[in-house]
């Protein structure tokens, strides 16, 4: 037996591996971004809070999912959507403050604000109100509900308001930025749909076998990538930005 309650995290549980990780590295990142933050010119300084705060909102939830994980074995899904709810839409920000420049006003992100909690709340009930042993028409639904407001996301970043400011702004930097970011929502947010159809009665789950500790391996590596990814997107343009800046006459 072991003398104190000790964490043991068994080595062929990969998504206890990377509660663990993910967590740590949220942590790390938000250090660095709030560090960081005394290095760029004053106009980038919110943004690179707001890195940091998403990051770091995370770490504290990542704290959390891991302990409920470890002593339940079950997806932490409550726990997920509360941390998802604050940082996608501080994300939304980010893209805001990325196109303040340029002239976007803040209707722009109020819309991308509430077309990513719609997303949330759809797959919040899809996840959560699945009843026992899963049902697929139940996760097709409110998968599909929740994909409307995903795609109003991406099409604001590639071809609506968002692309059009970045691109009316004159601002390679930022044109650059937003194009990252966009390549972000597209690729890196599509990993959270494949986690959810993981579920019990989702479509991998029935049509592979995939079984629900894929939920979280999904989102757990999808959150490093687009969390801490998105934080040092923005970080590179403030920091190019603010050199350009200091060279300018
Ligand atoms: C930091 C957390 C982020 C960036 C979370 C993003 C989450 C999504 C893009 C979730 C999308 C979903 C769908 C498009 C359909 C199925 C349900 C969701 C909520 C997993």
């Amino acid at each position: 037996m072991l003398p104190l309650e000790v964490i043991a995290i068994p080595k062929d549980d990969p998504v206890a591996f990377t509660f663990f990780t993910g967590g740590m590295a949220m942590f790390a990142a938000s250090v660095f971004f709030f560090f960081e933050r005394g290095r760029v010119s004053d106009k980038w300084k919110l943004s690179l809070l707001i890195s940091g705060l998403i990051t770091g909102i995370a770490a504290v939830h990542y704290f959390y999912m891991r302990d409920y994980y470890m002593a339940t074995g079950e997806n932490p899904t409550a726990l997920r959507y509360i941390d998802w709810t604050l940082t996608v839409p501080l994300m939304c920000v980010e893209f805001y403050l990325l196109t303040k420049n340029a002239g976007a006003k803040i209707g722009l992100m109020w819309k991308l604000i509430i077309a990513s909690v719609w997303m949330l709340v759809a797959g919040y009930i899809g996840e959560a109100y699945n009843p026992p042993g899963g049902s697929a028409s139940h996760s097709v639904l409110w998968g599909v509900i929740s994909t409307l407001g995903y795609l109003y996301v991406l099409y604001a970043a590639w071809f609506g308001e968002v692309a059009q400011l970045a691109k009316d702004s004159g601002d390679p930097l930022v044109k650059k930025g937003v194009r990252i970011l966009a390549w972000f929502i597209l690729v890196g947010w599509a990993i959270y749909p494949i986690g959810y159809m993981c579920m019990p009665g989702g479509w991998l789950n029935t049509a592979f076998g995939w079984n629900s500790s894929g939920v979280d391996l999904f989102y757990n590596i999808a959150d490093a990538i687009n969390k801490i990814g998105f934080g040092i997107v923005v970080y590179s343009v403030a920091i190019q930005a603010t050199q350009s800046e200091r060279i300018a006459p």
